[in-house]
């Protein structure tokens, strides 16, 4: 499977991340990018290979204007104002407060994030476009035949709303390039989030359409981030309703539980048939990851690769979470490779070309 992979990334390397009252050296830091490639070289998953520039029309499809344009400016307009810290929001238009975009730099950040442990700096904004150009590189891989293709991107992208940033996310990649695939042509396409975490952002992108399945699996949103959505209720709206799907999930599943859960949702994208799958592959389900409470062991990863594999949909992997380093690279290519050697099998015993 091709991986596509930019050194941009490490333009995003903010200090600080907001836990328990304290400024902690960020989670989401660059090591993680590092180890998942160095898996890749080391167990010759295939080619590694850099993005194009796809510039901001694909972004703009999903993204609202204004906020793309507080993105761009919010560093700058950060020093302005004669900050010495990175960018961090205070105060957020809450509960029966007025909906209207401040003109005041402080007013602005907390009107377009989500929270605040998402500190931003000087080279968030180029890293989080070539993040982008990386999902995308990798979905035109998909699109031109390949059975699968890995977006190795940071920062991750599923918790960016259309005008929120937040969970350490600025701009959802993995949005951007279902979004694209159906820019491209295809008639559906289903988005498949098992990172540990819901995947608000993505959920709210295409919540009212019906042309983009979204299926998540991730912790129960009364006991884990992001906290205010995620329930089993929340179904999809308007010509959407029925084409968004939640699994959250107790602190003590098992990965019987789990991956139970995950024949659900597939059944449902099997039912939906869509011409590609996009998959949120975040591995901080992981039972060592430092900020979440679900049990997989790494070779859990290797069987949920091979129960997607199965689907043989041509399948576009985008890099999420993953917060236990050392062990992150395994994770996620364990997922790659089985559902590459399921796939392949799959295509041989039906006599398709092996691409
Ligand atoms: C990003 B991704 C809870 C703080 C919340 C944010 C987690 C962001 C996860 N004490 N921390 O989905 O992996
Ligand atoms: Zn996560």
């Amino acid at each position: 499977m091709i991986t596509v992979y930019s050194d941009r990334h490490l333009l995003r390397q903010p200090k600080t991340e907001l836990f328990g009252g304290e400024f902690i050296a960020p989670h989401e830091c660059a090591d993680r990018a590092r180890f998942v490639l160095e898996r890749i070289i080391a167990t010759k998953l295939g080619q590694v290979i850099e993005p194009q520039v796809f510039g901001m029309e694909p972004i703009s499809r999903v993204h609202d204007a204004g906020y793309l344009q507080f993105l761009e400016h919010v560093w700058e307009e950060w020093t302005a104002a004669g900050y010495r810290g990175e960018a961090v929001p205070v105060c957020w238009p809450a509960r029966r407060m007025v909906q209207k975009i401040p003109t005041q730099i402080d007013g602005k950040i907390g009107y377009y994030a989500a929270s605040a442990e998402t500190s931003i700096d000087a080279g968030t904004w180029p890293a989080a476009l070539a993040a982008v150009d990386v999902a995308l590189t990798a979905a035109q891989h998909v699109i031109r035949g390949a059975h699968g293709a890995f977006a190795l991107c940071r920062p991750p992208g599923h918790h960016a709303a259309r005008d929120l940033y937040g969970g350490y996310c600025f701009l959802n990649n993995a949005a951007i390039a279902a979004q694209w695939m159906r820019t491209q042509g295809a008639g559906r396409v289903a988005v498949l989030d098992v990172d540990f975490h819901h995947g608000n952002g993505t959920q709210d992108i295409f919540y009212d359409r019906r042309d983009v399945l979204f299926v998540s699996l991730h912790g129960d949103p009364r006991e884990a981030f992001p906290y205010f959505m995620g329930y089993s209720d929340e179904l999809g709206v308007g010509s959407g309703e029925g084409y968004n799907l939640n699994f959250p999930l107790p602190r003590d599943a098992s990965f019987d539980v789990w991956a139970a859960a995950l024949a659900a949702g597939l059944r449902r994208v099997q039912q939906f048939a869509p011409e590609y799958l996009v998959v949120s592959l975040g591995v901080d389900t992981f039972e060592r990851d430092p900020i979440s409470f679900f049990k997989l062991s790494s070779t859990d990863f290797s069987s949920y690769g091979a129960m997607i594999g199965r689907l043989k949909i041509p399948t576009l992997f985008v890099l999420e979470g993953g917060y236990a380093v050392a062990e992150i690279g395994l994770n996620a290519v364990n997922v790659l490779s089985a559902f590459e050697s399921v796939y392949n099998a799959a295509a041989q015993s039906k006599g398709v070309p092996i691409k």
